[in-house]
């Protein structure tokens, strides 16, 4: 897809927005040869910051601009295989810092003013009181609240959110820190289309985004074509790289001036990311950005330490309860009469509104469930599926006649019993009526423009609440993890019972 293609709300996820072609106007961006160091892109705002037109500077060599010093210890990085190091010097009378990576065949070199200047000794205290602040919460929320705390009182945005994705990408406000006469966006709901995945896949490897001022005018990269890929420069890894226009669009509907966003990465996945707004430009430089990336950091690996706490502690709870109920089962019963005669509930392994066992076509049932005519259907769709355990928060988008039992089993999870294709456990989980509302008043709709606010929060709730249809809440790492246990536990209880059939009939 070649950019700029006829990209609208509708197509967002195709949006090629590594290939835009345009830099922010903050800096400058340079593509060299790495070859022959000659320099063969420029963003067209050079004569601005370097006094050098860039119509001069393409084809020059990279060491007449930037000095023997920076050249060499770049130079010398690509020789030595090391790795690059943001570079501070100066190009006329004024300090830039540099930041160079390579982009398929280029070396692209970020140039930056230098910014604000932190005190070593201020920069020390931040590092500490993020550690220290971090590292002292015990829950999920707490931290959340902590993080967006100290990302207010660091980097001075006007809002912080943190921002967390479920299963499908959607997101929630779950965090905030704003100045007061701001409205509240906590607990907001976003459709995974806000984000799309081209942009969170760039989170991944990026970490930390700015965008220094909504309403600039984007900076063309020039000659648009690489002379070396004859493609546009693949600008993921540029921290310099131009917006796409829908997402201006969006921030300008919201009267956004800045932004800074970085990634909360756990276990290799982004689980959400941290949401700057400033309603005025702000610009934060290459260091403060590193101090941000810490930030996340510690701030992602707390919310793993924490989430590994709590699967701990469910995983080992419900080893207790499954040896009490395995103890239940008499090896004289079928394993659907003694799951019915145990003291304990099966379903009580995880937050459940009910269950079933599918065994030998005898379906027995537990707690509130679909009928059992409907749990025979949906078991002949589950013998159908690869997936010895599937799970599912949204049963009707899979099998559609799950429509008409949301109300008891919007979600499901279950897995295939023994060898047979048609035995199963199933849990079943409630439809969940989210009390989610917008925040503010969603009926003074006086001032909403329609047409104007095609890209907005607001529009993008409805989209949201438009989803929310026949979903119960998210199974979890431990719901899954206590399943698979289970069946492993059951599978032995029917090996068992087969040998001694076995033997008695010898
Ligand atoms: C990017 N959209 C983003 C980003 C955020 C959001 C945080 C990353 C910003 C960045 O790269 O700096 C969304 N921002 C939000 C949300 C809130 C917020 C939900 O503050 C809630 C408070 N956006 C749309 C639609 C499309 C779209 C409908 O709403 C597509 C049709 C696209 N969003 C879009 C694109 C990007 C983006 C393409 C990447 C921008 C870029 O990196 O150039």
């Amino acid at each position: 897809l070649s950019y700029p293609e006829k990209i609208d709300i509708r197509n967002c996820e195709k949006e090629p927005i590594h290939l835009i072609g345009k830099a922010q106007a903050h800096g400058v961006i340079l593509a060299v040869d790495p070859k022959t160091f000659k320099i063969i892109q420029a963003s067209e705002n050079t004569l601005k910051f370097f006094g050098i037109s860039h119509k001069v500077l393409l084809n020059d060599g990279l060491e007449s601009l930037i000095g023997k010093a920076a050249f060499e210890k770049i130079t010398t990085a690509i020789d030595q295989k090391t790795g690059f190091k943001a570079e501070e010097l100066k190009i006329g009378n004024k300090h830039f810092i540099v930041l160079p990576h390579f982009s398929e065949d280029h070396l692209i070199l970020d140039f930056e003013v230098l910014g604000e200047y932190w005190e070593p000794m201020f920069l020390q205290q931040q590092l500490t009181n993020i550690i220290n602040g971090l590292d002292s919460n015990e829950t999920i929320p707490n931290l959340c609240n902590t993080a967006a705390k100290l990302m207010k009182s660091i980097f001075g945005y006007d809002r912080v959110m943190v921002y967390r994705f479920d299963e499908e990408w959607n997101g929630e406000v779950v965090a905030e820190e704003k100045e007061e006469h701001l409205e509240s966006w906590l607990d907001l709901h976003y459709p995974a289309s806000d984000i799309p995945s081209q942009s969170r896949n760039l989170f991944l490897k990026h970490k930390v985004r700015i965008i220094s001022d909504v309403n600039y005018e984007p900076v063309p990269i020039s000659p648009y074509l690489s002379q070396i890929t004859k493609k546009p420069l693949d600008l993921s890894k540029s921290t310099l790289r131009g917006v796409s226009p829908i997402h201006i669009e969006y921030l300008q509907n919201m009267k956004v001036g800045a932004s800074l966003t970085a990634a909360i990465i756990v276990h290799g996945k982004l689980w959400g990311l941290i949401a700057c707004h400033h309603y005025s430009a702000k610009f934060i430089n290459y260091f403060q950005r590193e101090t941000c990336k810490f930030l996340a950091q510690v701030f992602s690996n707390n919310i793993a330490s924490i989430q590994t706490g709590i699967f701990n502690k469910k995983f080992s709870e419900n080893s207790e309860l499954r040896a009490k109920i395995l103890a239940d089962l008499k090896i004289e019963n079928t394993l659907g009469e003694g799951l019915e005669n145990a003291k304990i509930p099966f379903i009580s392994l995880m937050e459940s509104g009910g269950g079933a066992v599918v065994l030998d076509d005898e379906i027995k049932l537990f707690g509130k469930t679909p009928t059992e005519a409907e749990v025979k259907d949906l078991s002949d769709f589950l013998a159908e599926n690869e997936e010895i355990i599937f799970y599912t928060k949204h049963l009707k988008n899979h099998f559609s006649a799950a429509e008409n039992y949301k109300k008891s089993a919007s979600g499901i999870l279950s897995f295939k019993l023994g060898r047979a294709n048609n035995n199963f456990i199933i849990w079943f989980r409630p439809e969940v009526a989210e009390t989610v509302s917008w925040g503010g008043n969603p009926n003074k709709k006086l001032t909403y423009n329609e047409e104007k606010q095609r890209l907005s929060p607001r529009k993008s709730f409805e989209k949201w609440t438009e989803k929310l249809d026949g979903i119960s809440n998210s199974w979890q790492d431990y719901d899954i993890e206590t399943a698979k246990a289970f069946r492993e536990n059951l599978n032995q209880c029917i090996l068992k019972k087969q040998k001694e059939e076995i033997s008695r009939l010898n």
